[in-house]
């Protein structure tokens, strides 16, 4: 019983943190636009209602289409991890994302990219996620990029997610819970 409480005091402490750390905006595409996003103008994206991860919407992708998303909100030295969702209708098609950490005149950066074929027959939305990315040094800001490099007809992307590892106080927080409750236990 007090595994179970403590499990779920560290799962309450934990999810507000997971859940405040994403940093895109209008990330589910819920709006119905692509506000907060730029897309990349060829006329290839569009936001679908047709095959949501969640929600209402999601972003659909032809070919050679991609959009981009710059944060400002991002902090030399600190983890990141980007992710999303995506759902492709047939095999064969290449997605990728990627997160850029530019310098403040974007000279300087530093990128790492995720690409994605889906499983073959799999007709399910499926997650891909980049490593844990430290911003370097120099970082002023980050530009997010959903993008198809080849696809029979298109691919949908949906709960787009750039996250920060909790920053020390939740962890001190989830810490003195945590402790909390074996003193009270041992009381
Ligand atoms: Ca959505």
């Amino acid at each position: 019983m007090n595994k179970i409480a403590i499990f779920i005091i560290a799962l309450l402490l934990t999810i507000p943190a997971a859940a405040s750390a994403n940093l895109i905006t209008n990330p589910g595409f819920e709006t119905g636009n692509f506000s907060g996003w730029s897309p990349y103008a060829y006329g290839s994206e569009q936001v679908s209602s047709a095959n949501p991860h969640t929600g209402t919407y999601e972003a659909r992708i032809n070919n050679y289409g991609w959009v981009t998303q710059t944060v400002n909100s991002v902090t030399p030295n600190t983890a990141y991890k980007l992710s999303s969702y995506l759902y492709m209708p047939q095999d064969g098609g290449e997605a990728s994302i990627s997160i850029t950490f530019y310098n403040s005149t974007g000279t300087s950066s530093f990128q790492q990219e995720r690409t994605w074929e889906r499983i073959p027959g799999s007709a399910q939305y499926e997650k891909i996620e980049t490593d844990w990315l430290t911003a370097p040094d120099y970082t002023a800001y980050a530009r997010v990029r959903c993008s198809v490099a080849s696809a029979g007809s298109y691919i949908d992307f949906d709960d787009v997610s750039l996250d920060v590892i909790p920053e020390p106080g939740s962890l001190v927080l989830l810490l003195t819970g945590l402790l909390g409750l074996r003193f009270k236990k041992r009381a």
